[in-house]
C-alpha cells in the first residue's frame, strides 16, 4: 500500500472504480478516460510501480487476470479483439505509477490504430543485425 497511490486507493476502497472483476491478489476496472469501450485496467492489490519491480509471482497473477477478462470479453461481451497495452517508466508514457495493464477490447470496424508509428527515418535506422548485437540477452 502506498498512501499517495490512487490505484491503492482504488484497491482499498478508498477511492470509487467500476469493478469487473476481482480476486484475492488481482483487480480489473474500468479506465476512467472511458475512451475506448469496455477499456479495463489489471492491478495486483500489492503495490509495484511496473514490471520491472514486481516479481514473476505478481506478474503471473495479473497476467492470468487479463486473460480472464480478455477471454471473457470475447466470448461473452461481443467484442472481435483485445490489445493489451503496459507502460513501464515515465520515458515509456506511464502515468499512473502502480503495475498496471491496459486491456483495449476492439470492434472488427472500429478503426482504432492501437500500433507504434516507427519514429525514425530509414537512414538513422540501425541494421537488424547491430541491435541484436546490442541486445541479445
Ligand atoms: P498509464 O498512462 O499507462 O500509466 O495509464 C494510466 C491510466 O490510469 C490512464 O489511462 C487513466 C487511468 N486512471 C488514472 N486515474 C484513474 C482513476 O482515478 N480511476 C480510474 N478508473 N482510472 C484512472
Amino acid at each position: 500500500m502506498n498512501a499517495d497511490c490512487i490505484f491503492c486507493k482504488i484497491i482499498n476502497g478508498e477511492a470509487a472504480c467500476y469493478r469487473i472483476y476481482e480476486d484475492k491478489y488481482t483487480l480489473a476496472f474500468l479506465d476512467v478516460s472511458n475512451d475506448v469501450e469496455g477499456h479495463t485496467l489489471v492491478v495486483p492489490k500489492k503495490h509495484f510501480e511496473n514490471i520491472l519491480d514486481c516479481g514473476e509471482e505478481t506478474l503471473s497473477q495479473v497476467m492470468k487476470t487479463v486473460q480472464a477478462v480478455s477471454t471473457h470479453f470475447t466470448e461473452n461481451c461481443g467484442y472481435d479483439g483485445i490489445n493489451i497495452l503496459n507502460a513501464n517508466k515515465e520515458a515509456a508514457q506511464q502515468s499512473v505509477f502502480h503495475l498496471h495493464f491496459h486491456i483495449i477490447p476492439r470492434k472488427k470496424k472500429d478503426k482504432i490504430d492501437a500500433w507504434i508509428t516507427a519514429n525514425m527515418q530509414e537512414n538513422e535506422k540501425n541494421s537488424l543485425e547491430k541491435l541484436c548485437e546490442k541486445l541479445k540477452l
